[in-house]
């Protein structure tokens, strides 16, 4: 089916009405029959992007599935603000693993399922940035190399928030962390570290790899939808602000979301066997600055004194992003 032309009315908005759209193409969370895979009454502070994240990760790949779906968290804000036993907000099957090995028990489960001949139920594994790109690396490396018929989500919210905003492999450079404190000559984190996990999801050529954020919240809905059509590893890594970690508004979780696409920091694409197939351009582009200002971690950049060298840094690695992805290019596929 071709896509409907949405028309927006609001100039300058990007808010597409429910209503614009055909039914199948309208938001899960429209629907009255959806799963609520993520129930009210977890613990997840005011704004969470990660709770928002995954109510609405989830709630797609089940309808996606026809609700035969397991999912595997990883320890991390996400598993432990939605089941403080004996309490779940899970309406799901749901297996909490250790930190370190949610792809490995993920690819466990899909095995058990093989041998059990239920090629229907379909397997979503999920964690932090921490639970995938550091500790549990090496497990979802190797889900990615056998080809393991997981969808493995990270919602990335750039540290490890659970235990109290420490650094990660995805923490952005000058961040401030418990762990990266905005003192001396560079203060917040180092420039020249960390990982791109999406990038390297991609050089292990699976099926699909995507990228996306809470701040347009339909394209999140396609590409888990998108991702349930393959078989084989998949890999989805959705940017989620964190207003506890990141200093910002819990009300400005979406607008943090948005800034983070429109500047180039966070490219939002697809890739299919190590090819990007399709990217989100920049519709309202802003510099790096109105980003870094929202957030109380990039608040040394600007007070006492303003670092206009580390800004220029940052808008280097946006400006490397845009050119790299084509995110300017505004022609229709
Ligand atoms: C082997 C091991 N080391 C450390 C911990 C403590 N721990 C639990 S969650 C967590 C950080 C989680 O960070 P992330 O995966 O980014 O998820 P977030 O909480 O940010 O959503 C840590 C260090 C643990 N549970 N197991
Ligand atoms: S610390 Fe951050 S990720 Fe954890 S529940 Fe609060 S807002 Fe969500
Ligand atoms: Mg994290």
């Amino acid at each position: 089916m071709s896509a409907q032309v949405v028309k927006f009315y609001q100039t300058g908005s990007f808010v597409v009405g429910n209503r614009l759209l055909d039914p199948e193409q309208r938001t899960v969370q429209s629907d009255r029959h959806r799963t609520n895979s993520l129930n009210s009454g977890h613990r997840a502070c005011q704004g969470c992007g990660e709770a928002l994240g995954a109510r609405y990760a989830l709630d797609a790949a089940m309808r996606a599935t026809g609700n035969q779906m397991v999912a595997v968290n990883a320890t991390g804000c996400l598993e432990v603000f939605s089941t403080p036993h004996p309490e779940s907000s899970w309406q799901i099957p749901w297996l909490h693993s250790l930190f370190g090995n949610a792809p490995a028990v993920a690819t466990g489960v899909a095995a058990a399922l093989k041998v059990k001949g239920r090629a229907d139920v379909r397997v979503v594994g999920q964690g932090g940035d921490g639970g995938t790109v550091d500790i549990g690396f090496g497990c979802l490396s190797g889900m990615f190399e056998r080809n393991d018929d997981v969808l493995f989500i990270c919602y990335d919210n750039e540290a490890y928030m659970n235990t109290g905003v420490q650094r990660s492999g995805a923490t952005p450079p000058a961040a401030r962390t418990a762990t990266t404190p905005a003192i001396g000559s560079r203060p917040g984190n180092a420039f020249g570290q960390g990982k791109n996990a999406p990038a390297i999801a991609m050089a292990h050529e699976i099926p699909y790899v995507a990228t996306a954020t809470v701040a347009d919240l339909h394209d999140l809905e396609a590409k888990v939808r998108r991702a349930m059509e393959f078989r084989g590893a998949r890999y989805l890594h959705v940017l989620v602000p964190c207003p506890l970690g990141w200093g910002s508004a819990p009300c400005d979780t979406i607008r943090v979301a948005r800034l983070a696409t429109q500047s180039g920091l966070f490219p939002v694409f697809e890739a299919e066997r190590g090819e990007v197939v399709a990217v989100t351009s920049i519709r309202n582009r802003v510099s790096v600055e109105e980003y870094l200002g929202a957030q109380k971690r990039y608040g040394h950049l600007f007070h006492p004194k303003r670092r206009s060298d580390v800004i220029a840094q940052i808008q280097a690695r946006a400006d490397r992003n845009i050119r790299r992805f084509g995110l300017l290019d505004t022609r229709e596929p």
